[in-house]
C-alpha cells in the first residue's frame, strides 16, 4: 500500500491498481506457474474457504481443488479466458461442499484466482442468460437514435439487475461528463442532464474501466481485506490488480458514494474505438450483491451497446453532416472560379464561417514580407496573431489540424481575448509555407447544470490545510463555464480535414495556370 495523500493536483496519480486490498465478498489467491503453488492470499480465507492463510501459503492448489477443477483452470488459462470464466469451483474436504464462481487469469508474472461464494438460488445456465438478454438486444438494435438506445438500456439494466437507479454517463472531449439517460424510482432526485467534472472519474480509473467491462462495489461500508504477504512474491512488488474483480475501491470514491447516499454501485463500460465513451452507472441505497449470471448479462448488454454506438452516433448528426457536405462542395467550387485563392476567400467570407459554424476566421498565406492575413468576422486582435501562429506551428505539426474549445487553457495569452475566441479550430494547408486557416468560436457563457462545483472538490480543514473531498451535496446548482466555447463536432473537424485536400487541389491548379500564363 502506498501512502500517497490524494489531493486535487495528484488525483490522477492515486495508484488504484495496487491497493493491496480486496473487498470482502470473495477471496483472492495468487498462484505460481506449473504447480499452482499458492504464494499470496487474501486474509479472509478462513471465513470463506475454512483454512487460515498461513495453512494455504506454499501449498499446491490441488490441496483445495480436485483434479477435474485443476484441469478446468489450465484450460481456462490456455484459451481466451473470457470464453470460459467464471468456473464452477467447489472446495474439497468440507462437510458441506463450498461452491464458488471462480475467475482465473495470468497477470503480473503470476496466476490469479478469485472466488466468490455462489448464492443459494443462483442459476446461471445458458438458457437463463439468453432469456434475460434476448429481448433487450433486439430493442437496442432497433432504437432509432442514440438517446432512445440509452433510454432503453437504462430501463432494461434496471429491470434485469433490480438496481434502484440506472444511468448512462457520457464523457465529453475534455473528460467531463453528463447523465444522458436515467431510470429511477418516482420521486427520487433526478440526475438527468447534470454535468460532472473530469476529476470525478480520474484518468487511471477510466483506464481500468477500458480493461474491464464491469466494476462492482456491493457494499461501500465494507472492511477491506489485506493480501498476505503484502507483496506479490513473483515480483516483490504490490500485486497489480488491474484485472481484479475484487479490487478494493479508492477511499475517495467510497466517500463520494457515501455522500451521495449510495451503498452499492455497479458500472458497465461503454467502449468505442478502444476508448471509454461512457459508463452505465447503477446505484442502490442498501447493500446489493449481483450474481455472476446477471453481471454477465449486463456485460453483454454493454458490449452490444458499445458496438451500436458508432452507428447511432453517425445517425445523430446525419442532417447536419449532409448540410456540411453541400456547403463544402459549393465553397470549393466557388473558390476555384477565382484567380487567386485569397481573393476568393475574401468574397466567400460568410461561407467560410458557415462551414464549421464559426464566428470568426483568419486566413494566413505566405511568410515574411510576403505574408498576408485576412480577418473575417470576430477574431483576436491582429497584434496577438504572430505569437499565436508561432505557438500553433508546433501544436499542428502532427496531422495539420488542431482544435480546442478552451484556447486559454492550453495557451494562456488567449485569456485576453477568450470572449471572442475561446474555441479554435486550425488547419495547416501547407506547413512549409505556413499557410493556415484559423476558425474561432466565442466563449459561451453557457450555463451548464453541474452536479456540484467543479472547482471545489477540495475542502479546507480547520487547520487551514486543504484536503480533497468529494462534494457533499449533489443538489443542482448552476455554474457558468468560463473560457469555454461550444465543442467542435467530429463531423466539423472531418469537414475541415476534407477541405484541406480539396484546397490543395485548387491551389495547385491555380499555380499551374499562373505558371502557364507567365510562360
Ligand atoms: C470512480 N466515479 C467513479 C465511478 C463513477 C464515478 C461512476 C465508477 C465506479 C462506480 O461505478 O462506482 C462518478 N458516479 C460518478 C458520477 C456520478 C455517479 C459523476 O453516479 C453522477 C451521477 N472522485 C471524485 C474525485 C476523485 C474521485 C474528486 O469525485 C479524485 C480524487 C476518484 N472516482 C474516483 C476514483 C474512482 C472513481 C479513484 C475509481 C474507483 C475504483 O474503481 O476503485
Amino acid at each position: 500500500m502506498t501512502e500517497l495523500r490524494v489531493n486535487l493536483t495528484n488525483c490522477d496519480q492515486e495508484p488504484i491498481h495496487i491497493p493491496g486490498l480486496i473487498q470482502p465478498h470473495g477471496v483472492l489467491l495468487v498462484l505460481k506457474e506449473l504447480k499452482l503453488e499458492i504464494i499470496q492470499v487474501s486474509h479472509n480465507t478462513s471465513e470463506l474457504l475454512g483454512h487460515q492463510p498461513q495453512e494455504l501459503l506454499g501449498k499446491p492448489l490441488s490441496d483445495l481443488l480436485d483434479a477435474k477443477q485443476i484441469a478446468a483452470i489450465w484450460q481456462c488459462l490456455s484459451v481466451e479466458f473470457e470464453s470460459i470464466n467464471p468456473l464452477n469451483i467447489s472446495i474439497k474436504g468440507q462437510t458441506k461442499p463450498l461452491r464458488f464462481d471462480g475467475i482465473v487469469y495470468r497477470w503480473d508474472s503470476a496466476i490469479v484466482l478469485e472466488l466468490e461464494p455462489k448464492k443459494a438460488r443462483q442459476k446461471t445456465d445458458f438458457f437463463d442468460f439468453y432469456q434475460r438478454v434476448r429481448g433487450t438486444i433486439t430493442k437496442i438494435q432497433k432504437a432509432p437514435t442514440l438517446l432512445e438506445m440509452c433510454q432503453i438500456v437504462v430501463k432494461e439494466v434496471r429491470r434485469i439487475t433490480e438496481f434502484e437507479r440506472v444511468m448512462v454517463y457520457r464523457f465529453d472531449t475534455e473528460g467531463a461528463g453528463s447523465i444522458i439517460a436515467e431510470d429511477k424510482p418516482d420521486g427520487a432526485t433526478p440526475y438527468l442532464d447534470l454535468h460532472y467534472p473530469a476529476s470525478d472519474i480520474p484518468q487511471q480509473a477510466r483506464q481500468l474501466y477500458t480493461l474491464n467491462w464491469l466494476r462492482l462495489i456491493p457494499d461501500v461500508n465494507y472492511q477491506p481485506v489485506e493480501l498476505i504477504p503484502a507483496n506479490n512474491p513473483a515480483t516483490d512488488r504490490p500485486l497489480d490488480m488491474s484485472l481484479s474483480v475484487l479490487r478494493s475501491a479508492s477511499p475517495i470514491h467510497i466517500e463520494y458514494l457515501q455522500n451521495m447516499g449510495v451503498t452499492a454501485s455497479m458500472s458497465i463500460s461503454l467502449i468505442q474505438d478502444r476508448k471509454l465513451w461512457g459508463l452505465i452507472a447503477c446505484h442502490h441505497s442498501s447493500p446489493k450483491y449481483v450474481p455472476y449470471g446477471v453481471r454477465t448479462a449486463c456485460e453483454f448488454i454493454g458490449q452490444v451497446m458499445s458496438l451500436e454506438l458508432a452507428t447511432k452516433e453517425a445517425n445523430e448528426d446525419l442532417d447536419y453532416k449532409v448540410r456540411l457536405q453541400s456547403l463544402l462542395t459549393k465553397f470549393v467550387e466557388s473558390l476555384s472560379q477565382f484567380e487567386s485563392f485569397l481573393d476568393g476567400i475574401v468574397q466567400l467570407e460568410s461561407n467560410l464561417l458557415d462551414l464549421v459554424s464559426a464566428s470568426g476566421a483568419v486566413v494566413c498565406l505566405g511568410e515574411g514580407k510576403a505574408k498576408r492575413c485576412i480577418h473575417i468576422g470576430e477574431t483576436p486582435p491582429e497584434a496577438a496573431l504572430p505569437a499565436l501562429l508561432d505557438w500553433l506551428k508546433h501544436e499542428i505539426q502532427l496531422n495539420n489540424l488542431f482544435h480546442t474549445r478552451s484556447l486559454s487553457q492550453v495557451y494562456p495569452p488567449a485569456e485576453e481575448f477568450k470572449g471572442i475566441a475561446s474555441g479554435l479550430l486550425a488547419l495547416a494547408i501547407s506547413q512549409v509555407h505556413q499557410n493556415y486557416i484559423l476558425w474561432f468560436r466565442p466563449e459561451v457563457m453557457q450555463t451548464i447544470k453541474w452536479g456540484g462545483n467543479p472547482n471545489k472538490a477540495v475542502e479546507a480543514l480547520e487547520d487551514g490545510s486543504l484536503q480533497l473531498h468529494p462534494r457533499k451535496s449533489f443538489t443542482l446548482w448552476q455554474e457558468t463555464v468560463n473560457g469555454y466555447a461550444l465543442p467542435w463536432k467530429t463531423c466539423e473537424i472531418e469537414a475541415v480535414a476534407e477541405l484541406r485536400s480539396l484546397l490543395v487541389g485548387v491551389i495547385l491548379r491555380q499555380a499551374d495556370e499562373l505558371a502557364a500564363v507567365n510562360i
